[in-house]
């Protein structure tokens, strides 16, 4: 059973660090150059912001704007160019720095505000000299990494710190179905992404069910027929230009698992991938190339039972390109497999380097020196925590196997482990997961392609479950997404068996039935029965919960969220019929970074799912 306690203590640390203070570059916000109380107000040229001035709804600190002594920075402000917050500025609820803003000393990060590029925990930006660390100063207080050195000096915020700076930060919105540039659907299931100058290549498989169930995502299916290859390109890793759809008329009864490496002696993009009964290889001249077939390796040696469970590829520093994969048939075997030196088109000899359970969803990721082999149960198309051993050296020795923090939660954010990216940046590094969401296959809610940033404890991996999040991949940072949805496992999709207590939540009298608002599942409550999760780690301010719900004779159900810091708020249920009906509880005012949500009932029963719990 999962165990949300790992994640807990870890979103309490985090809410600890959101406590201190910070020194996020604060929205400069004047009229005209006075700094005046107006709502929406642009600041002048050169002006200066006034005593006491607050920000108005929307403003806009224009180009050499100085913000006031103590004026703040109004929800969604953005800091202008240059702009200087004042002494005690305080940065806006949401609002950015600008590109080159300086903190004020004694200045206070907004709960989401985002530094600038050249702020992210630098000399001035995000903890310099108060030494609070990048982490609360830019990156708000639940944004983590940022990766070693982005928090100051002197701060305290070096290994985790400053997750920051996105005045150019693009959002990834995940629990959705993505969409390409032209606005068709992304298809693109158990891939990889590389890194070619500065523009990356997101390959995967478009397969025929997935463009049945993103039609219509209401009942999975089994259509695992081949419809090609898509190779995707964008620079900010949220924009993604459908540049290819290669097919291969020997793909053979399934075909997936790829990843795309670069030979440097052929001058070759290398797809490796399951395909044809084997390991399938093609070729291009260029990443976004009609890649062509060149051989199948269908007897794998040094492999347990000849062939792989999943695999991915990864391509070192060095430019050293691997197999990852594990054995087929019980999968119990995880190798590192050198590709053939001369070409990629063929493996090497294979190095096992852990064994005796079985695992799945094999992908390998590098941070600060350490490589970590990241894999799944066996539950195939449904999500899984993932599991995590790591070494210094890419073929071992590898350490004992770990769960990744908080991935037992809601299990990867449903998802199975799928390939990683390691974004750098001017202003810091981290890692994305990218989790594989097979919902086409699996019927577990929306989208294919759920991708949350890790973050570290020294060289403990820590996944960020969320469900909205902004990256800025020139400057290598992240932060949290204003519209986040801070429950976990909210659709009640992350349990693929019947259960009494599903992944994240306590519960009582009751158990997950099929037929969800969303996905297959929903959480059913009979006669006197509960749910809840605490959920901590949260930046204090006002949030709305709502649930969608149906039910009958709940005479006593409701809504509820107490232990944030107020007066109890919660909202009837009572009027649940059977049809599905979304009820909301705004203002729930949270002060002590924390608030538990749930649903209760004394009579009747009543089906919830999708809840969310989302910051004004
Ligand atoms: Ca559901």
């Amino acid at each position: 059973m999962p165990k949300p306690i790992l994640r807990r203590l870890t979103c309490i640390a985090m809410a600890v660090v959101g406590c201190s203070s910070a020194n996020a570059p604060g929205p400069a916000a004047t009229d005209a150059g006075l700094g005046g109380a107006t709502a929406n107000g642009l600041g002048g040229a050169v002006g200066s912001g006034g005593t006491d001035a607050p920000g108005g709804g929307t403003p806009s600190g224009a180009a050499g704007a100085a913000g006031g002594q103590t004026s703040g920075g109004g929800r969604g402000g953005t800091g202008g160019q240059d702009a200087t917050s004042g002494p005690s500025a305080g940065g806006g609820k949401t609002g950015s720095g600008g590109e080159s803003s300086v903190g004020g000393t004694l200045s206070i990060g907004g709960e989401r505000a985002t530094g600038g590029i050249t702020s992210a925990g630098g000399t001035a930006g995000g903890g310099a000299t108060a030494g609070t660390g990048g982490r609360t100063g830019l990156g708000g207080t639940l944004a983590r990494d940022g990766g070693p050195g982005t928090g100051g000096t002197s701060a305290g915020g070096g290994v985790d710190g400053g997750a920051g700076g996105s005045a150019t930060g693009k959002l990834i919105r995940n629990d959705m179905f993505w969409k390409d540039t032209s606005g068709t659907p992304i298809y693109s299931q158990g891939g990889g992404v590389i890194l070619v100058g500065d523009t990356y290549y997101w390959y995967g498989v478009k397969y025929n069910g997935a463009v049945t169930y993103a039609a219509k995502p209401t009942s999975q299916n089994d259509d695992t027929s081949f419809a090609g290859v898509t190779i995707y390109s964008s620079k900010d890793l949220a924009a993604w230009k459908l540049e290819n759809t290669v097919a291969f008329s020997n793909a053979g009864s399934w075909f997936g698992r790829l990843g795309v490496v670069y030979n440097a002696k052929t001058k070759k993009y290398v797809m490796v991938a399951q395909g044809a009964g084997g390991l399938f290889f093609a070729t291009s001249d260029t990443p976004t190339g009609n890649f062509v077939f060149d051989n199948v390796q269908t007897t794998l040696s040094g492999i347990a039972n000849g062939n792989t469970g999943d695999q991915t590829t990864f391509q070192d520093d060095d430019g050293k390109a691997y197999l990852i994969c594990s054995s087929m048939s019980g999968r119990s075997n995880l190798y590192v497999v050198p590709l053939r030196d001369s070409d990629f088109l063929a493996i090497g000899t294979p190095t096992r380097i852990f064994g005796g359970v079985g695992r799945e969803g094999n992908a390998l990721f590098k941070y600060d020196g350490h490589y970590y082999f990241c894999s799944s149960d066996l539950h195939g198309w449904n999500a899984s925590h993932t599991y995590c051993i790591s070494a210094a050296n890419i073929l071992g020795p590898y350490g004992s196997e770990f769960v990744m923090t908080n991935t037992d939660a809601d299990f990867s954010h449903v998802t199975q482990t799928g390939f990683f990216i390691t974004v750098k940046g001017t202003a810091g590094s981290f890692v994305i997961f990218a989790g594989d969401r097979w919902s086409d296959f699996a019927g577990n809610g929306l989208g294919y392609n759920q991708w949350m940033p890790l973050g570290f404890d020294g060289t403990s991996p820590i996944f960020n479950s969320l469900s909205e999040w902004s990256v800025d991949a020139a400057a290598g940072t992240w932060t949290v997404g204003p519209n986040n949805n801070y429950a976990a496992n909210p659709s009640f999709e992350a349990d693929r068996v019947s259960v009494t207590t599903p992944a994240g939540w306590t519960a009582t009298s009751s158990s997950n039935v099929q037929g969800g608002h969303t996905g297959r599942w929903a959480w059913q409550l009979a006669g006197a029965a509960t749910i809840d999760q605490q959920v901590a780690s949260l930046p204090n301010g006002t949030y709305t919960l709502s649930v969608w719900a149906k039910g009958s004779g709940a005479t006593g159900a409701k809504l509820y969220a107490n232990g944030f810091g107020g007066t109890d708020a919660s909202a009837s249920l009572a009027g649940a019929n059977g049809t599905w009906a979304v009820v909301s509880v705004p203002g729930i005012a949270v002060s002590n970074g924390k608030c538990r949500i749930g649903a209760t009932t004394t009579t009747g029963t009543i089906t919830v799912d999708d809840f969310v719990l989302v910051k004004n």
